[in-house]
């Protein structure tokens, strides 16, 4: 079973990121809809505890974190790719890098002018499971000036690309133009018409909407049930994109390890190494109930640990 099966709710911007390059790829998948906080109680035994969102599964291979999830979908359909020729390695590190220093900064923006829309356990859960600071309205607003500076900044460089060449590294669009287009349409799909004004988006527009027509591909309704029972009578694929296994930390395969995001939702995921280079980690964990399995993660913005 190699449909690959998007664990994710429609708010998420993360998840909107996938979704767009699920068009970009003209990919056929299944939509398994989670809810937009914890519990998610057949998504969990799958990750082993990873709780953000989106996470890919195809069939007992599960993906966390968008950028092993891309990497999973350009071998899956490796045209049209998201690393055109030569900029594999900016696309992942500008990628990586927008994501990284945008994301507080944008949602500083966007609970200005929505954040009284904002349910109250929404804004705890954020507080105590996910990114460890308040972003309710009032307790981001000393900080609104700073974060409008930022983003402003950031978009003057994106403008001076997009507008120089069809994309951000080129004519052909790359994974870096997913990671920065999906903060923006977080901020554009929510808030007012002036955030275009307020951000100085006007240069970047056409961009943008080159990359909104991309669709989502063609998606059918999978229940979580039904995504489970999947996983459960699958096996993972054997390892065959990572040749040489070899980790700075010497953690031989076999090892029990853990692996932790080390910028928010710390919650370690513990399993035996599989196979791990510069730019993945696999790891195996038998679940009770849905068996073996093998959990992806990008090297990148993740902490391996012998357990
Ligand atoms: N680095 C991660 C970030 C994912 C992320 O932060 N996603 C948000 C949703 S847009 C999230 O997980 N929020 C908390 C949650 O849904 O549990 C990735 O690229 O997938």
């Amino acid at each position: 079973m190699t449909t690959p099966i998007l664990h994710h709710y429609e708010f998420s911007t993360f998840s909107e990121k996938i979704r767009t390059a699920l068009g970009y790829k003209q990919l056929a998948w299944k939509s398994v809809d989670i809810p937009g906080l914890p519990p998610r109680p057949l998504l969990t035994p799958l990750t082993g505890g990873y709780r953000r969102a989106p996470v890919l599964q195809i069939g007992a291979d599960i993906y966390c974190d968008t950028h092993a999830i891309l990497s999973a979908l350009e071998r899956l359909k490796p045209t049209p790719s998201l690393f055109p020729s030569d900029t594999e390695g900016l696309a992942r590190g500008l990628g990586f890098a927008w994501e990284r220093q945008m994301w507080v900064p944008t949602i500083g923006v966007l609970v200005h002018f929505i954040g009284e829309h904002i349910p109250p356990e929404f804004i705890k859960d954020r507080k105590e499971g996910y990114l460890g600071i308040d972003i309710s309205k009032n307790a981001m607003a000393p900080q609104f000036q700073e974060h409008v500076q930022f983003v402003r900044g950031q978009i003057a460089w994106l403008a001076q690309a997009v507008t120089t060449h069809k994309y951000v590294l080129g004519d052909q669009l790359s994974a870096a133009d997913l990671a920065c287009w999906q903060t923006i349409f977080l901020l554009r799909k929510n808030c007012p018409p002036e955030v275009d004004t307020l951000l100085n988006l006007g240069p970047i527009v056409p961009w943008y909407d080159r990359i909104a027509a991309l669709g989502h591909g063609t998606s059918t309704a999978m229940t979580p049930e039904e995504a489970f029972e999947i996983a459960k009578t699958s096996k993972p694929q054997p390892v065959t994109h990572i040749t040489a296994s070899a980790n700075s930390e010497g953690i031989a395969v076999g090892s029990k390890v853990s692996v932790t995001p080390e910028d928010n939702a710390r919650v370690p995921v513990v399993g035996t190494l599989v196979a791990s280079d510069a730019f993945n980690i696999v790891i195996h964990r038998h679940d009770d109930v849905a068996g073996d399995l093998h959990v992806h993660f990008p090297r990148l913005g993740y902490t391996l640990v012998a357990a």
